[in-house]
């Protein structure tokens, strides 16, 4: 598994712009690893691979998330890009089998979250939404957190893509919402 080589191949199938933000989550990831005492590989082959499973749109993702075996969720079928985290683990340990159980965790629950995310998990939640190309009004002040606690980072970002889904009037995903009872239960226990 070697950076170069998985750009080469995703190139190969993502969009430009895709390939870009993954690059960059990539960078971003490997950043928040070095402050947070994670395992700077493990996070930037994480970060680079998370949206290996973005090109599908729509019927194609429901049909290879079935192809995979994925149990799907009615939340999944109406809104499918929700899949593209869980179809792109397995298609990610599929090409490489060297990837460990938490990277596959981190590329798996990407866009939702889950309770009891390990320290790599949270990493790439949080790079994901802050990379350097990510333009949205609150990212300035996310970026600003970059440091502090990592639970309560990764609380500060959930709570604003949950805003900004209810703000949208998007249902809501009922992993993020466990996901982030149980960071706060994380973080405030520990005051
Ligand atoms: O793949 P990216 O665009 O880099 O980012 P992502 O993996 O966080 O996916 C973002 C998409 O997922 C965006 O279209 C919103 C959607 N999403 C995330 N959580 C929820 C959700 N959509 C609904 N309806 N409900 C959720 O809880
Ligand atoms: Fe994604
Ligand atoms: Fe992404």
């Amino acid at each position: 598994m070697e950076v170069k080589s998985i750009a080469t191949e995703l190139s190969k199938y993502l969009s430009k712009y895709r390939l870009k933000h993954s690059v960059f989550v990539m960078h971003t990831a490997k950043e928040l690893a070095s402050i947070y005492n994670v395992c700077k590989r493990k996070a930037e082959l994480s970060g680079l691979l998370h949206d290996c499973g973005k090109y599908l749109k729509d019927c194609a993702m429901i049909e290879k998330a079935k192809e995979l075996d994925l149990k799907i969720t009615s939340l999944q079928y109406y809104e499918p890009d929700l899949l593209h985290g869980p179809v792109g683990a397995i298609i990610a340990k599929d090409k490489y089998p060297e990837l460990d159980q938490d990277m596959y965790n981190s590329i798996y629950y990407h866009t939702t979250g889950r309770p009891g995310m390990s320290d790599l998990e949270k990493i790439i939640y949080v790079a994901d939404l802050i990379e350097p190309t990510r333009r949205y009004p609150e990212v300035e002040e996310l970026r600003g957190y970059v440091g502090i606690e990592l639970n309560l980072l990764t609380l500060k970002v959930m709570d604003k893509v949950l805003l900004s889904l209810i703000r949208n009037g998007k249902y809501i995903d009922p992993t993020t919402i466990k996901a982030r009872n149980k960071l706060y239960y994380e973080y405030y226990s520990k005051e």
